[in-house]
């Protein structure tokens, strides 16, 4: 695995901690990226690639995404491969523990089935999972509301270091250890799932604040535990609790995300609104993203967003899985959120009739839509951001063609009206990047293309000649 190492603008996201860098320390001591990276980090952010353009591998140690890196058996699972870039891929621990494969269970994506009797997965123990802090989410269905849907596990029964369960009627149950060897959870398990629909259950915990547990970004529980979570040499499980019987989950999961810290509040919205829009979930507390709704044109995809609650949480550089980023909010005051997906389009520059002819050759099939919003849906101005785009392995991009941002300004749905943004900075390695972009406002679609090639014959007349 490779740490990504950028050069924004911005100085270190308040993101990456000291234990943060301890771990990463620690965990590449061999390597001489670790003399860049202590040299680096005061003055380089990292890229976030992660779930919704939050964190990266420092962060969010754990990514398993049923629409990515499944190894299959006919229909059953025998990988599920971590995209986090920390290679913890969970992997059923015998030919009968093999979950499923469903395609197309929710918004169009996959998820993992658990069939209630022997499915499990695991992943070998490793000083990552040994957390004093976190925010794990997780994306479940349930087959059957039993108790003991045991969805993750770190550890055995009784000795386990912390916890997601589905505890008696079905409620979220999260126990931890600590280091007192105390045992405490939550009094009144809060929050049960659903057997129609998935739902996102967050999971966070830190020293300082205790744990906060919300259902689809709504809070159902929190407490003030300020006791030091204990290590143990147990696998993670996925899907079974080590140590007892019974608790096999009997449903489903479609994506689990553990960062090793506490996410601010910023990050954690944005989290939340790019899981609701890939599974379709509707949320009633801060839903910073409405292109993910049909009658916006289901953008549901790689959802990612910049985001401001207040000084001390806020996250202004992100990227996602997708091939945009967006940094450096000129004006990001409090409240304001910038969030943008994708309707999944062709991602080829194969789009020839809704251009401006005279100056653009071709297009993305694939158009973006953004939310520019307060966590009341009220729209705002973040200012002008920075965005790149990342043209690596794109077919039909030439570097001999200057890329271009196509903004629909007018809402209208069409390209083919406006005019191009023109001043891409190539950064190398097929990445440009378009400073200072005002057209950007709420509800705004954009896309990228290729502009028609510019030779210059003499001082005083120019061509524009179309790409043979
Ligand atoms: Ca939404
Ligand atoms: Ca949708
Ligand atoms: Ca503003
Ligand atoms: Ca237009």
């Amino acid at each position: 695995m490779f740490l990504k190492i950028s050069h924004s603008k911005e100085i270190l996201s308040t993101f990456i901690s000291s234990v943060d860098i301890f771990i990463m320390l620690k965990k590449y001591k061999r390597s001489f990226l670790v003399i860049m990276l202590v040299f680096l980090l005061p003055i380089t952010g990292f890229s976030q690639t992660g779930p919704g353009g939050v964190g990266n591998a420092a962060t969010n140690v754990l990514w398993l995404d049923a629409n990515r890196g499944i190894t299959l058996a006919g229909t059953s699972v025998t990988n599920w491969a971590d995209q986090s870039g920390n290679t913890f891929n969970a992997i059923p621990p015998s030919t009968a523990a093999r979950p499923t494969i469903i395609n197309s269970s929710v918004n169009g994506y996959p998820s993992i089935n658990f069939d209630g009797t022997n499915d499990q997965l695991r992943i070998t123990d490793a000083a990552a999972f040994d957390l004093t802090q976190w925010d794990i989410f997780i994306v479940p269905i349930v087959n059957v509301a039993k108790n003991f849907n045991a969805w993750m596990v770190k550890g055995l029964d009784g000795a386990e270091n912390y916890e997601v369960l589905s505890y008696a009627d079905n409620r979220i149950h999260t126990p931890v250890i600590f280091t007192t060897g105390a045992r405490t959870f939550p009094s009144s398990p809060a929050g049960q799932l659903s057997t129609t629909n998935f739902t996102i259950i967050e999971y966070s915990y830190a020293t300082t604040v205790g744990r906060d547990i919300y259902r689809n970004n709504a809070s159902i529980y929190s407490d003030n535990e300020n006791r030091t979570p204990r290590a143990n040499n147990f696998d993670l499980a996925i899907g079974n609790e080590q140590g007892t019987s019974g608790r096999f989950i009997n449903g489903g999961l479609a994506e689990v995300l553990m960062y090793n810290t506490r996410l601010n509040s910023a990050q954690r919205i944005i989290v939340n609104n790019y899981l609701a829009a890939k599974y379709n979930r509707p949320l009633t507390t801060a839903d910073v993203y409405n292109e993910d709704d049909a009658a916006n044109g289901n953008f549901d995809h790689e959802v990612a967003g910049i985001g401001r609650v207040d000084a001390a949480n806020t996250h202004t550089d992100a990227q996602g899985t997708g091939i945009v980023r967006v940094s450096d909010p000129a004006n990001l005051d409090n409240d304001e959120f910038l969030l943008w997906g994708h309707d999944d389009g062709n991602l080829t520059l194969s789009n020839t009739t809704d251009i401006p002819t005279t100056q653009t050759l071709s297009r993305f099939g694939r158009i973006w839509r953004v939310s520019e919003v307060n966590v009341s849906g009220t729209p705002v101005d973040v200012g002008t951001v920075d965005i790149r785009v990342d043209m690596t392995g794109i077919t039909g991009f030439s570097e001999a063609y200057p890329p271009q941002l196509l903004v629909d300004t007018d809402n209208d749905g069409l390209f083919n009206d406006e005019t191009p943004i023109t001043t891409a900075t190539s950064l190398g390695s097929n990445q440009y990047r378009f400073n200072g972009v005002a057209a950007l406002i709420n509800n705004a679609r954009f896309t990228f293309a290729l502009g028609r090639k510019i030779i210059v014959t003499n001082k005083r007349i120019t061509y524009r000649v179309d790409k043979n």
